[in-house]
């Protein structure tokens, strides 16, 4: 932090402008991994509520048969706003924020391993996002033919190909995306470097926190991943700008081609924003139950499995494009593997939770919404996993209500559960307990109303990405009610933001260490100092900051 900025508090008035260039300087230039993970967090928010709004109005369109709120075409450009910013510009940069954030303090270390990089990834991942905005200027007739992309958030070709998508809409698409997608990749290659290089003294591989080894996994996977999307998106540009053929199927090219891309990009894409998940849940169950994580071994072990056999599923999206049997089998077999490391990770949690002192409190509150609600989610995933029910229900709302059920209901739970444990160490100030529970029980309520219907809404046949239905199929009273749902999300999102502004201005101070947890970042000052830790600390357990505490009794006794 600069000098300029230590000393606000005490400035005269007549300086407050000066301060605030500053301020914003500091931010602005900064490479210091606390400050950058703040901002992608924060990024993160400010889309959310961007595409949240974009949801309640595909809602409110659909809450009635017949309604004319917004027209086809509108309603085709929310939805892919809708999908591609939840995915790339809320889900991602959140993840690789808490990695930034967490990594070097969990392991003991100043910095990223490469704190530049780490600056340029998150102002590639900003302008990427703002690029995708940009479009929106495009249909004010200020900036020619752009308008927001309307492809869907996984542009199949021949609809992105540019006889059909015609304009700049997809291009917005390509380069925001493409761009984003390098700041995603910068990052990887940050958490890998700095987790096997910077850990401190007696952290082996086997004592780093479970958050530490699950995020090392998942910024392999995004090293594996992301890149075949660039190519594809690369190879896409040359056929709407260079007339090249890759997808077009009038000459030769081919359009499932585009899909097998995507999908390998995108099936490990779910995982990559799941695991950061898990890992926040495998942190926050141990230190809420008083008991050290069940399993840590095996919980690494499921993790890498996930990894690897995630990379060996993609097609599962596809079985409806009339693939050759053997590889329906296959896609059909490999998927439903998935379930068997994932449910080891479930039961280890609740074998964690099996017999400790529970506290309720508002991070816990979350991490226990998103086991119930993970399970009903990887149900439905393994029930689509089987071809034939697959055939019967892709494309309908059926999918609809799986893929919130993880992203809402297991990601998004555990990154508010996340924000409630951690935001006491990045500010130093407590969130409210009772605007949590507010915030938590509203949510789920909301989420509950808007997603647990879609489901039957999905089983009566009603097709995603419609604009209206008709009024003879008995899907009105479902839809009211998925839409009634999004009062109460928003009401959720509305405490959520005043609890966090309350704690702004007269939040308790939080301590160095408010929960009484375990490891390394709760040993150092909140908000930690620019360079974490006075003393590079040196570890005997995967509870270091427990041995600490007790002299008497430390976790290194038992290895
Ligand atoms: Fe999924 C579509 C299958 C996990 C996200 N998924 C999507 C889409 C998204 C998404 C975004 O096979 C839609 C994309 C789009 O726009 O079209 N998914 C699965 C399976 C799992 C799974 C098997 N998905 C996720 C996660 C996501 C995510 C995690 C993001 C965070 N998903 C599918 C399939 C489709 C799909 C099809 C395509 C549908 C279509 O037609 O388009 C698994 O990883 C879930 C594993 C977890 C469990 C629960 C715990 C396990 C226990 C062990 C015992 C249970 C057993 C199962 C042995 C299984 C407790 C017994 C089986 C019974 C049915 C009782
Ligand atoms: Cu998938």
């Amino acid at each position: 932090m600069s000098a300029d900025s230590q000393s606000l508090p005490g400035l005269e008035a007549g300086d407050a402008r000066r301060a605030w260039t500053a301020v914003l300087h500091d931010w602005v230039t900064t490479v210091d991994h606390k400050k950058l993970g703040m901002m992608y967090i924060g990024s993160g928010i400010v889309f959310f509520v961007i595409a949240g709004i974009e949801a309640s109005v595909m809602r409110a369109q659909l809450a009635f048969p017949e309604n004319d709120l917004v027209s086809p075409e509108v309603f085709n450009r929310l939805f892919t706003m809708h999908g591609t910013s939840m995915v790339f510009l809320v889900g991602m940069p959140i993840i690789i924020g808490f990695g930034n954030y967490l990594i070097p303090l969990m392991v003991g270390a100043r910095d990223m391993a490469f704190p530049r990089l780490n600056a340029w990834g998150f102002w590639m991942f900003l302008f990427g996002g703002l690029l995708l905005y940009f479009s929106f200027l495009g249909s004010s007739g200020l900036y020619g033919s752009g308008t927001a992309p309307d492809v869907g958030w996984f542009a199949y070709v021949p609809l992105a190909g540019k006889a059909f998508s015609r304009g700049n809409a997809t291009d917005y698409w390509i380069l925001g995306i493409l761009i984003s997608g390098f700041g995603s990749l910068a990052g990887a290659i940050n958490m890998i470097t700095t987790t096997i290089t910077m850990r401190c003294k007696g952290m082996t591989l086997g004592k780093m926190p479970l958050f530490v080894w699950l995020m090392l996994v998942v910024s392999f996977m995004m090293l594996i991943a992301l890149p075949p999307l660039t190519a594809a998106q690369v190879m896409l540009l040359f056929d709407r700008f260079m007339s090249a053929r890759f997808f077009d199927t009038n000459a030769g090219g081919d359009a499932v081609l585009w899909q097998h891309f995507f999908w390998f990009f995108g099936h490990p894409e779910v995982y990559i924003l799941m695991l950061p998940g898990f890992a926040y849940a495998s942190e926050i169950i141990p230190v809420f139950s008083r008991k050290v994580i069940f399993g840590y071994t095996v919980m690494v072990a499921a993790t890498i499995c996930i990894g690897f056999v995630s990379l060996g599923v993609w097609a599962h999206h596809m079985f409806a494009v009339g693939m050759a049997r053997e590889l329906n089998i296959w896609f059909s077999f490999a998927t439903m593997l998935v379930g068997i490391p994932t449910g080891i990770k479930l039961f280890n949690w609740i074998g964690t939770m099996y017999g400790g002192k529970l506290r309720l409190q508002v991070p816990m509150l979350f991490c226990i919404g998103f086991l119930v609600q993970f399970l009903i989610a990887g149900l439905t995933g393994i029930m689509l996993s089987a071809v034939p029910f697959d055939w019967q229900l892709t494309d309908s709302y059926f999918v609809v209500a799986h893929f919130h059920f993880v992203l809402i209901g297991g990601l998004l739970f555990t990154i508010f559960g996340a924000i409630y444990y951690w935001f006491p160490k990045m500010t130093g100030l407590m969130l409210s307990e009772r605007l949590g529970r507010w915030h938590f029980g509203l949510f789920t309520l909301g989420f509950q109303m808007t997603f647990l219907t879609m489901h039957v809404q999905g089983l009566l046949g009603m097709p995603r990405r419609v604009y209206t239905y008709p009024a003879d199929r008995g899907w009105e009273t479902w839809n009211l009610i998925t839409s009634f749902g999004v009062i109460f999300q928003a009401a959720a999102v509305v405490v959520f933001v005043v609890a966090i502004v309350r704690a702004f201005r007269k939040g308790e101070p939080a301590g160095d260490d408010p929960w009484d947890a375990w490891t390394l970042e709760w040993s150092t000052s909140s908000p930690p100092p620019a360079y974490n830790f006075e003393e590079i600390p040196e570890v005997r357990s995967r509870r270091p900051l427990w041995d600490l505490k007790h002299p008497e009794d430390p976790d290194w006794r038992y290895e």
